[in-house]
């Protein structure tokens, strides 16, 4: 599907507080993907495994692009970066940085409202469990690269000094931003997902989003299995 002729972007998405099916929830380790994210893109997603989607009765979820919580547990050990190291592009904190504009909405420090919610974070971090961010995800079959497979693929809305490949994720998806498009160039593929991260962390900072932080499922692990996943081909196929 193309996108909508150049229509501009709604700001926010969602109504104020989610709404059924929302939340959903998702876990999984962080397996590598196409390695396209950051080396063509400028933009990180880590990946986990499609099988992910079944364990809470969401393998029919529409492929589209989804916003939510990301809980991230380091307990697996952190692994060097590699030579496009993800860790080197800083796309979120540029794009929270609230732009000069006449629209509230688009005034919104978003990241100054995440870094004061992660200060609170600190102590459980410190007792060495999970830490939680936004994050925006994409389930789907990235029409514009035509993959075969259906993946799920998770930018978090955080500047990481390092890659984090074989961490366990957990998410709590709490709304729909809009369905995956097919595009003309690479650029208007880049500027979307860019602007998807900017109604991401709008839409999140809202007080019925921000009470889904404090969810046991996103600094519980002990659930995720231990299945050693090698690449996203791998990935069992769910249509
Ligand atoms: P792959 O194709 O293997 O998924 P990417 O180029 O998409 O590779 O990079 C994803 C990896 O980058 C993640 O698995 C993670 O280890 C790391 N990473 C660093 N920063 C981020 C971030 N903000 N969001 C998601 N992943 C990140
Ligand atoms: N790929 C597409 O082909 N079409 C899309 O509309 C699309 N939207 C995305 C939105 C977000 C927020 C993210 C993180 C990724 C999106 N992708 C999309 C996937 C992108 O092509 C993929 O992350 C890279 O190719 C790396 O696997
Ligand atoms: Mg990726």
């Amino acid at each position: 599907m193309p996108p909508p002729s150049s229509k501009p972007r709604e700001p926010i998405v969602g109504p104020e507080d989610p709404e059924p099916p929302f939340p959903l929830k998702l876990k999984g380790k962080v397996i590598k993907g196409f390695g396209r994210g950051s080396k063509e893109l400028g933009i990180p997603t880590a990946n986990i495994p499609i099988s992910g989607l079944s364990v809470g009765g969401n393998s029919s979820l529409d492929s589209g692009i989804y916003f939510g919580w990301a809980g991230l547990d380091f307990a697996s050990p952190p692994t060097p970066p590699p030579a496009h190291s993800a860790a080197a592009r800083r796309p979120s904190a540029d794009l929270m940085a609230s732009p000069p504009s006449d629209d509230p909405a688009l005034q919104l420090d978003t990241s100054a409202i995440f870094a004061a919610l992660a200060r609170e974070d600190e102590e459980q971090a410190a007792a060495g469990r999970g830490r939680v961010f936004p994050m925006v995800m994409s389930l789907g079959y990235n029409p514009f690269y035509k993959n075969t497979v259906r993946s799920v693929e998770v930018h978090i809305l955080h500047d990481f000094a390092r890659d984090f490949y074989g961490a366990r994720l957990s998410l709590v998806i709490l709304g729909y931003i809009r369905p995956e498009y097919d595009y003309v160039s690479k650029e208007s593929l880049i500027e979307d997902i860019r602007t998807d991260i900017q109604v991401a962390a709008r839409s999140l900072a809202r007080p019925g989003y921000v009470r889904y932080r404090q969810d046991r499922a996103l600094v519980e692990f002990d659930d995720v299995e231990d299945e050693e996943v090698g690449e996203e081909e791998k990935g069992e196929v769910v249509s």
